[in-house]
C-alpha cells in the first residue's frame, strides 16, 4: 500500500487551531494528563511532540525522496556531538515558533518559561563536538542524504563549578527527565564482540574467523536533524551499550547476590556511561579503545543494512557510500570494515582494500603530538586481536608500496610504520587514517599547510593529491539567528530580507551601512542590550571575553598577565582616564590536566581581588560564569565587544569561536594562527588586533635557546606583573603558573606578551571612538559570511565527498 495515496497518516496541521489541536491531543494521549494538572514539564514535553512531529512528517518525505533515489550517502562518525538545546532550533526550523508561543498560553506557561526546561545533549568536549553538530545542520540544510553516527553517552561533559577553590565536576546526567526529542529503534541493535581469539579457517588465505570473549548490545536511538530553508530532515543515530539478555544471572540473584548478578550487564553498559572529559591528550584507557570499536562497529553494520536495502553486492558500495571520520576517534573503522568484508563477507583481499580505501575520509583536527592517538600493541591485541592482525597486514603492504617508490630509505619506512617502535610498540591511528582513506584534509588552511609540512609530511610526498583544506564553519543559525535576536532582525531589515541565513556572503552587503550613523547607532545600542541581559558587568565597559576550554597552548595565562598589568596601571594612577573593562573567561579544563586547573583557580582568585579593591574595581572587573556550554555560549557571544584568539600560532587547529565572535560584530585580537588568519584576511587588517610570532617563528623558538628570564628581565612590566604572582599575592595557584612560565614557558607566552599589551593598547586607543568601533564592527560581520558551515559543508560535498544534494518535495 502507498501511504501518500489514499489512506495515510494524518499529517499535522499548519494553522494556530491544528497546531493548538495537536498539542492538546499530544497531552491527553502521549502525555496522559489534562490541562488542569498539566506542570510545566508536561507542557515542554508536549510542545517538543508537537514540533517533533512536524519535523517527523518531513522526515517521512525525506526517507522516501531518498529511498527513491538511492543517492551517494555521507556518514558522519564522531565521537562526539554538541547538539546545543532543541527546543528554539526546532521551532525555527519548523517555522512553528509564533504558533507555539499562542497555543502553550493555553496552558498557562510562556514559551521562555518552557525553553528553560529544554535540554541540552552535551555529548561532546568543545570545537569538534559543535563542529560535527554544525556539520549535520548545514548537511541538511543543503539536502545532502547523511546520517550522523555517534555514541548516546548517559553522562556528557561534566558540570562545571567554579568556587574561590577553581573547578570541580559534577556529573551531567542530561536525559535525567527524559529526552522528547529522541526515537529509539531497538529493532535496529547490534552486537559487538570484544577480545577473545581468532582461529585459521581450513582452506583460506587471508580470512580467519574472530571468536569474541565478550558480546554487548548497541541500541540505537536517534534525534531529527531538520534543514534549514529546506524540507530535509536528516537524523543523528546514537548508540547506547546495553548487556544482553544471558548478562543477568537469575541464579545469583536468587541466591542473594544482587552485585554479582548485574555485574556483566553493568561492565557492558559502562561502554557507553560516560563522555572522556578530554580534550587534548591520549587517556591509555582501555574503556576509550572500546567506546571507539563500539561506535565504529554498531555504525558500520547499520551502514551496511542500510546499503542492502537499496543495492545488491558490493560492486556499488563505494560509490554509493562515503564515510566520514571526524578525527582518528573512529579510525579503527577502517580495520573493522575489511574484517567484515574478508572474514564475514568472504571478499577477496584486494577487492575489500580497494572498496575500504575509497569510502573513508579523514579529518585531522590538530598539530598537537600528545593528541595524536596511538594505542599500546599490547592492549589492541587483547581488546581486537582481529583488528590487529589486519593492520598489521594492511602496514606490511603499505610499507612495501613506501619500499618501492623510496628503496633503500628505511628511515623513512620507520617513520611512516603504521605501528611505532619507540619507547612502546603502538597503533598509530594518524597514520591508520591516511593510508585507508581517500581524502585527509585540516581545518583551516594553516594548519591543513603544516599538517603537510610537519606531521603528515612523509604521507603528503607519497601521496600530494590525497591531501586537502576545508576551513571550519558555524551554522548562521544557531549563532547569529537564535543566539542574537536584536541583531539579526537589524540586519535582516538592513539587508532586505533574511536570505543572509541560507546564504550568509550576503552580509556583505551591509558594507553599504557602514558609514551610515544611525544604523551604527542602533548596532551599538544592540550590542549594549545584549549586555543588558547578560548582566555580567557594567553594560558601558568593554566586554572582553575568552571563551574556549582551558589549555596552556590557548593561553588564558597571557591574558592574565594583560589583566595584572592593567591591575598594577590603574593602582599606579587611580585618577586617569583609563577604559573600563569586563573581562570575561569561560571553559572548562580536563579533571585531570592539573596545569589548566591551576589558571582556572589563579582567575577565580584575581577576580575576586580585583572586586574587593575600591581603587581598581571602578576600571576593571573579571568574571567567570561556570559550566560554559552551548546554551552559556549562545547569551555571551551576542555581547562580546572583544574576542581573545591568543593561542601561540601553530597550535589551533582552526578555532570555531573565533568565527562566531566575528559574525556577531566582536572584534579580534589575535594571533597568525588557525582560522583568525582566514578572519583577518576576510575582515581586512585595519579591522582585527594583531600581535605575536608567526607559526614558523614559534616553531624555531625553543630550539633557537628561547629564555623566558630574558624577557622578564628585558620588561618592567611583564617582570612586576611576574613578581606580583611569584610573591604569592594570587596564592599558590599564582605561584606555580608564574614557575612554569619561567620554567620552560612551553607555549612562549613570555615572547608574546609585549606585542599583546601594545595591541590591547590600540584596543583601548579604538573603543575611544564609538563611532569608528562600531563601523570596525558592522565590518566584521559583514565579511565573515565565509564562515557558516554551509559553506564547509558545500566545500566537503564538491572537493571530498563528490555527493549531489537530493531536493525533497513539499507537502502534497
Ligand atoms: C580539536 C580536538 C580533540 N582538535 C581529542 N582536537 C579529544 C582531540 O577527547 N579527545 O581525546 C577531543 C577533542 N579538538 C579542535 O577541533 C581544535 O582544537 C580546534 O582548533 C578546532 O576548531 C576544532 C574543530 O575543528
Amino acid at each position: 500500500m502507498d501511504l501518500r495515496q489514499g489512506i495515510g497518516p494524518r499529517r499535522p496541521g499548519k494553522t494556530a487551531d491544528e497546531f493548538q489541536q495537536d498539542l492538546l491531543s499530544n497531552l491527553f494521549y502521549r502525555r496522559g494528563t489534562t490541562v488542569e494538572s498539566a506542570s510545566a514539564r508536561d507542557a515542554y514535553e508536549t510542545l517538543s511532540l508537537t514540533v517533533r512531529d512536524r519535523l517527523a512528517e518531513r522526515r517521512s518525505r525525506t526517507a522516501a525522496a531518498h529511498f527513491a533515489t538511492n543517492p551517494r550517502w555521507v556518514y558522519y562518525l564522531s565521537a562526539e556531538y554538541l547538539l546545543g538545546a532543541q527546543l528554539e532550533q526546532n521551532l525555527l526550523y519548523s517555522d512553528t515558533g509564533d504558533l507555539a508561543a499562542e497555543a502553550v498560553k493555553t496552558l498557562g506557561f510562556s514559551l521562555e518559561d518552557l525553553e528553560e526546561l529544554d535540554i541540552e545533549p552535551g555529548l561532546g568536549n568543545g570545537g569538534l563536538g559543535r563542529l560535527a553538530a554544525c556539520l549535520v545542520d548545514s548537511m541538511a540544510t543543503r539536502d545532502i542524504p547523511a546520517v550522523g553516527y555517534g555514541i548516546r553517552y548517559d553522562f556528557g561533559i561534566f558540570h562545571q563549578i567554579i568556587t574561590e577553590e577553581g573547578q570541580t565536576e559534577r556529573p551531567d546526567d542530561w536525559a535525567f527527565h527524559g529526552n522528547p526529542w529522541e526515537f529509539p529503534a531497538p529493532d535496529d541493535r547490534q552486537t559487538v564482540g570484544f577480545y577473545g581469539h581468532t582461529e585459521p579457517i581450513p582452506g583460506a588465505q587471508t580470512r580467519k574467523r574472530w571468536v569474541p570473549g565478550e558480546i554487548v548490545l548497541g541500541e540505537p536511538s536517534h534525534m531529527l536533524v531538520p534543514g534549514y530553508g529546506t524540507e530535509t530532515v536528516n537524523i543523528v543515530r546514537l548508540w547506547r551499550a546495553r548487556g544482553s539478555e544471558a548478562s543477568f544471572d537469575l541464579s545469583r540473584f536468587s541466591a542473594g547476590q544482587y552485585a554479582e548478578a548485574v555485574q556483566e550487564a553493568v561492565r557492558a553498559e559502562n561502554i557507553s556511561k560516560v563522555l572522556y572529559p578530554d580534550d587534548s591528550t591520549e587517556l591509555g584507557r582501555e574503556l576509550r579503545l572500546k567506546q571507539q570499536y563500539f561506535l565504529v562497529s554498531c555504525s558500520l553494520r547499520d551502514i551496511i543494512r542500510r546499503f542492502r536495502l537499496r543495492n545488491e553486492g558490493w560492486a556499488e558500495f563505494a560509490d554509493k557510500t562515503v564515510i566520514q571520520l571526524n578525527d582518528t576517534h573512529p579510525t579503527i573503522a577502517i580495520a573493522e570494515l575489511m574484517r567484515l568484508l574478508v572474514d564475514e563477507y568472504e571478499l577477496e583481499w584486494d577487492e575489500a582494500w580497494s572498496i575500504t580505501r575509497r569510502t573513508f575520509a579523514y579529518t585531522c583536527h590538530t598539530l598537537l603530538p600528545e593528541a595524536l592517538e596511538t594505542w599500546p600493541v599490547h592492549m589492541f591485541e587483547r581488546l581486537l586481536p582481529r583488528h590487529l592482525e589486519i593492520i598489521y597486514l594492511i602496514n606490511m603492504l603499505f610499507l612495501k608500496e613506501v619500499e618501492a617508490r623510496f628503496p633503500g630509505d628505511h628511515d623513512r619506512v620507520r617513520r611512516m610504520s603504521i605501528i611505532g617502535e619507540e619507547p612502546e610498540r603502538r597503533v598509530r591511528m594518524a597514520h591508520l587514517a591516511v593510508v585507508g582513506t581517500e581524502a585527509v584534509n585540516g581545518v583551516a588552511e594553516l594548519h591543513s599547510k603544516l599538517l603537510r609540512e610537519t606531521v603528515l609530511n612523509d604521507f603528503a610526498e607519497l601521496w600530494p593529491a590525497k591531501f586537502q583544506n576545508v576551513t571550519n564553519g558555524v551554522s548562521p543559525r544557531r549563532f547569529v539567528k537564535i543566539a542574537n535576536p536584536r541583531l539579526s532582525d537589524l540586519i535582516t531589515e538592513g539587508l532586505g530580507g533574511d536570505d543572509w541565513l541560507g546564504d550568509l556572503e550576503r552580509l556583505a552587503g551591509l558594507e553599504a551601512l557602514a558609514g551610515d550613523a544611525s544604523f551604527l547607532e542602533r548596532w551599538r545600542a544592540i550590542k549594549r542590550a545584549n549586555k543588558v541581559d547578560l548582566a555580567a558587568g557594567d553594560p558601558d565597559s568593554l566586554t572582553d571575553v575568552m571563551i574556549k576550554r582551558f589549555h596552556e597552548y590557548k593561553r588564558q595565562q597571557l591574558k592574565l598577565l594583560h589583566v595584572i598589568a592593567m591591575y598594577h596601571r590603574i593602582r599606579a594612577d587611580p585618577s586617569a582616564d583609563w577604559v573600563p573593562r569586563t573581562v570575561l573567561f569561560a571553559g572548562k579544563a580536563a579533571p585531570a590536566y592539573h596545569a589548566a586547573k591551576e589558571i582556572i583557580r589563579l582567575i577565580a582568585m584575581i577576580a575576586a581581588r580585583i572586586a574587593a579593591d575600591p581603587v581598581v574595581s571602578p576600571y576593571l572587573k573579571v568574571v567567570f560564569p561556570e559550566n560554559y556550554n552551548v546554551t552559556l555560549a549562545e547569551r555571551i557571544i551576542p555581547a562580546a565587544d572583544l574576542s581573545e584568539q591568543i593561542s601561540l600560532a601553530g597550535k589551533e587547529a582552526s578555532g570555531t569561536g573565533n568565527m562566531k565572535l566575528a559574525l556577531n560584530g566582536a572584534l579580534t585580537i589575535g594571533t597568525l594562527d588557525g582560522a583568525n588568519i582566514e578572519i583577518r584576511a576576510r575582515v581586512g587588517a585595519e579591522n582585527f588586533f594583531l600581535f605575536g610570532m608567526d607559526a614558523y617563528q614559534a616553531a624555531n623558538a625553543h630550539q633557537q635557546g628561547y629564555s623566558p628570564w630574558a624577557y622578564y628581565e628585558a620588561d618592567g612590566e611583564l617582570r612586576a606583573a611576574l613578581d606580583t604572582l611569584r610573591a604569592g599575592t594570587f596564592g599558590e595557584a599564582g605561584q606555580r603558573v608564574a614557575a612554569s612560565l619561567l620554567g620552560r614557558d612551553e607555549y612562549l607566552t613570555l615572547a608574546d606578551f609585549r606585542s599583546y599589551v601594545e595591541s590591547q593598547d590600540e584596543v583601548d586607543r579604538a573603543w575611544r571612538d564609538p563611532q569608528r568601533w562600531a563601523r570596525m564592527s558592522v565590518l566584521n560581520t559583514a565579511h565573515s559570511g565565509f564562515f557558516s558551515s554551509d559553506r564547509t559543508v558545500s566545500d566537503y560535498a564538491a572537493r571530498i565527498w563528490r555527493v549531489a544534494p537530493v531536493p525533497v518535495p513539499k507537502e502534497g
